[in-house]
Parts: C-alpha cells; structure tokens; sequence
C-alpha cells in the first residue's frame, strides 16, 4: 500500500475504498512512542488549499494540486504525517490528517465516504480545521454547509454522550470584509443547521457548545501574499498545537502507540455502519491513558514501600501510618497532576482502583505491624499485673486499652478503606481478660496451696501435738516408777 516513509512524509490511513492501512504505525514510526498523541484534522470542499495549509502548519508534504494540470482532485482517501518538530523530551507527538475534500466530482453522487470521513476525524481529532474560501461563506456548498450539517448530525447522533472537539474555522484570501462579520455569518449559518438539524429525543436542548469549541481565524492568500500568508500560519500552528494538547478540547490525548488500535476500531465501526455506537473516545482514551499512569505510580509506590514493609515486619515501625499515608500520598498527587485532563469519571474510577491496589499491598504488613503492637502491650501488662496485684490488690486495664488505641491511631494508613481498630481493641481486650482469668486462676491456686500448706502444718502440729499428749504422760509416769 505505502512506501516506507517517516518524519513529514504523509503515510496512507485510509485509501479511497475505505482500506484501512495498519501498516501506518510502522511507516510513521509510532510504536515505540509512548508520548500522548494530539491529533488534527482537516476538512473542506477541494481544492481550497486544505493540503497547503496543513503542509504549511506542520511541515509536511501532503500532496498539492499542481494548478497547471486543472483542477481536480489530489488527496484521495485520507492521509496522515507527524509533525517532525514534537518536543522529543516529553508533549504531545502531533498527528496531522489530511482529508480527500468534499464536493469533489470524483464522488458527485456520493456522500457516504465523505460521511465516514468526517466522522473518523471527529472521532479521533482533538481540532477539525474547517477549511474555506472567504468568499463562500454564506454559499451552501463553498460555505461547507452540507458537510457541517454532517458533522453536526454525526456528532449528536454517534456520540451519545457530548466530547468536545476544537472546531476551527480557517477562512482564506482574507478579503476586506471585517473578520467580525465573516465570524458573525458563519456562525449564524452554523446555529440555522443546529437548530433545524433533527435531534435525538435525548439531545434536544443540547447546544452546539456542548460538543465544540468553536472558533474561526482568517488567513491572507498563499498565493497573493504568501510573507503575511506564514506569518499568521505560524501564529495559529501555535494556538492550535496549544488548544489541541491543553484544555477540554485535549481530554482526548491517548499515547501515540495506542492511537493505531483506537484508529482502526474506529474505522471498523464507521464501516460496519450499523446503528454506530462509537466507544466514547475521551472515555476510551481516558481509560487507556488513567490505566496507564495508575500502573506506573503503583510500581514507584510499590519500590519505595518495600525498605518500610521490611522494617515493619521486624518490629513495629514509630509512625508507620504518617510513612505510609506520605507515600501514597506523593503517589496519588502525581497520579492527579498526570491525568487532571482526562474524563472524570474514569480518571476518578482509576485513581480509586490504584488506592485499591496499594491498599492490597500495604494491609498485611499493617495487619502484622498491629499484632506486633498487642503482643507487646499483652506482654507490658502480664509482667505489671503480678506487681499491680500485689501492690493495689487490683489490675487497671485501662491505660493498656489507651495506650493500644494510640498505637493504633499511629499505625492507621489514612487512604486505607478498612476501619478495624474496634475489632482489634476487642482481641486485646478478650486477651487481656484471659490473662486476668490466668493470674486469678494462678493467684487462686496459689492461696489455695499456702491453705492447703497451713492445713497441713496445722494438721502435722495437731499430730504432733497429740502424739505427745500420749507419750509424755507414759514417759513421766515411766520416771516416775524409776
Ligand atoms: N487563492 C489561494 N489559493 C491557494 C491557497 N493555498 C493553496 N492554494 C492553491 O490552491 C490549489 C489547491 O491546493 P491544495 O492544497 O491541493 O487544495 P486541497 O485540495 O484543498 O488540498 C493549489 O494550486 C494551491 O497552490 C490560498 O491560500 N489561496
Ligand atoms: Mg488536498
């Protein structure tokens, strides 16, 4: 399908008969890359400079129609570069897809790929460029009025819940006509299409604000001026690198390596074209991207927990709950910063899946940190009890429950989800009460001896005692008779 190619050279994505060409990721060297990927996309009738536009923008060479040859239709299917100058150390890899173009007369009679197009790149561009001539605004066709009505219904309809795509306008040959105006005219023909556009029942209030951030720039001509034409063009590669890697029209940034997977799924949908129920792609990407940092904090938690854990095992650790809950917390703070810009509910799904995890790894370890903790003070109140005893006569329990209860606040991971310390106050309570069952049974027995002991003395001097008052009388009267 392809020729190797890599850099700014454009790779085939999608051919004109709708073949998906998976061999992509290799020809735009994406495997590897584990960078997020911003994408950007163009739209508009041909032969309006779209291909010009984004070579210029990004610094790629997708083919451009030679004007001498007539007008017709160049970019068949739809094509996909890298933009070279993405920040090797860390950002976004920015993907720049260029599109076939509509009204073409290549396919007069057929909207359906156009269609498919629009859809794909909405689905999988964080910024559309509407691309027209200034001129056209208010025309149906030039003014991109039937493709916008497609897009607009794609997006209501496929996407059931709202994802927001940057949405910009680029209007070229920049005329005397005040930008202004033009923006107004456009925006007009935009909210006409939205409001006469039929909506699924659930979707009827929704406003075309919901799913775009709309926003329109006009450029001078390539042709005429070309000097003013890349100045501006360098002003708007930077807003629209900025609003595609920040911000709501960002949340959809999935690494560049799984972009491939998400692409293809997708093009498979759009194809199939049954009832389309295209997974949620901020949804999707959000999963993709939350699992991906949640796996990586809870690998460093999981190294730097270790050094604790082996301390903990040998004896109890001073503080062990402040160390641990320090940890996760430097963990779960970096885990929030990486993924503040994808979709709630998973990125907060994710994020108590990696407190889940952790807590897995850090429960038996705190359990035998505790254990520890109510065999000493079982241990410090059996030796006190024998002096308790014998001094007061009774045995106070209570600082030991005190003093455990401390312990235990000392332990207590705070992220963690368990609350045990009733039942572990309970097992130190009822083993405190054996052992008061012990040194009472043992005290008992003890008194019981030294009765028994004097019993037996007593007894032994009765005895004794008796003996005597027979053999004295017999030896006195023995004497006697001596
Ligand atoms: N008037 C005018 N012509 C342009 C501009 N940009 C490109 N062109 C010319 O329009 C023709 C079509 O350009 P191309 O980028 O292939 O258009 P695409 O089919 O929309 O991708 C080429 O001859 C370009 O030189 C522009 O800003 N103004
Ligand atoms: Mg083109």
């Amino acid at each position: 399908m392809a020729q190797q190619v890599e850099g700014n050279h454009p790779t085939l994505l999608i051919d004109g008969d709708g073949n998906f060409n998976s061999k992509f990721v290799e020809d735009l060297k994406l495997a590897a890359v584990s960078r997020p990927v911003a994408v950007v996309s163009v739209f508009g009738v041909q032969s309006t400079g779209k291909s010009t536009l984004m070579n210029s923008l990004f610094s790629t060479k997708f083919k451009v129609m030679d004007a001498s040859q007539g007008m017709h239709q160049t970019t068949k299917g739809i094509w996909v570069a890298k933009y070279p100058l993405s920040n090797p150390n860390g950002g976004h890899e920015i993907l720049a897809i260029d599109t076939e173009g509509s009204d073409g007369i290549e396919r007069e009679d057929d909207t359906k790929f156009e269609k498919q197009t629009a859809l794909f790149c909405l689905a999988v561009s964080n910024t559309v460029i509407v691309n027209m001539m200034c001129r056209n605004v208010n025309l149906n066709n030039g003014g991109n009025r039937p493709l916008l009505r497609t897009v607009f219904e794609v997006m209501i309809r496929k996407f059931c819940t709202p994802r927001k795509v940057n949405l910009v306008f680029v209007l070229r040959d920049k005329n005397k006509c005040p930008r202004d105006k033009l923006e107004e005219q456009l925006k007009e023909g935009m909210y006409k299409i939205w409001k006469e556009m039929q909506k699924p029942e659930a979707q009827l209030n929704a406003s075309l604000k919901d799913f775009f951030n709309i926003k329109v720039v006009a450029l001078s001509s390539f042709e005429d001026k070309p000097e003013q034409f890349e100045n501006e063009v360098a002003g708007l590669r930077e807003w629209i690198i900025s609003i595609s890697t920040s911000g709501e029209g960002a949340a959809g940034s999935t690494p560049a390596s799984g972009f491939a997977d998400y692409a293809k799924k997708i093009w498979d949908k759009i194809k199939e074209d049954k009832d389309l129920d295209l997974p949620h792609y901020r949804i999707m990407v959000a999963e993709i991207r939350c699992n991906a940092i949640a796996e990586e904090k809870y690998q460093s938690f999981y190294e730097s927990w270790l050094p604790l854990k082996e301390d903990a095992i040998s004896g109890a650790v001073q503080g062990f709950g402040a160390k641990v809950s320090r940890k996760i917390d430097i963990y779960l703070s970096e885990y929030d910063q990486e993924a503040q810009h994808y979709e709630e509910t998973k990125r907060d799904a994710t994020r108590k899946q990696l407190i889940e995890d952790i807590m897995k790894v850090v429960k038996p370890t705190y359990l035998s940190v505790v254990e520890h903790m109510r065999h000493q003070i079982l241990e410090k109140f059996e030796e006190a009890a024998e002096d308790e005893v014998k001094k007061n006569g009774v045995l106070k329990t209570h600082k030991y429950i005190i003093e455990f209860k401390n312990q235990l606040r000392d332990a207590a991971v705070k992220q963690a989800n368990w609350n045990q310390d009733t039942e572990h106050l309970a097992q130190l309570e009822s083993e405190i009460a054996r052992a008061i069952d012990g040194i009472r049974a043992a005290n008992e027995a003890r008194e019981q001896r030294k009765k028994d002991e004097r019993e037996f003395r007593l007894n032994v001097v009765k005895t004794v005692l008796n003996a005597a008052a027979i053999v004295v009388p017999s030896v006195i009267m023995a004497e006697r008779k001596t």
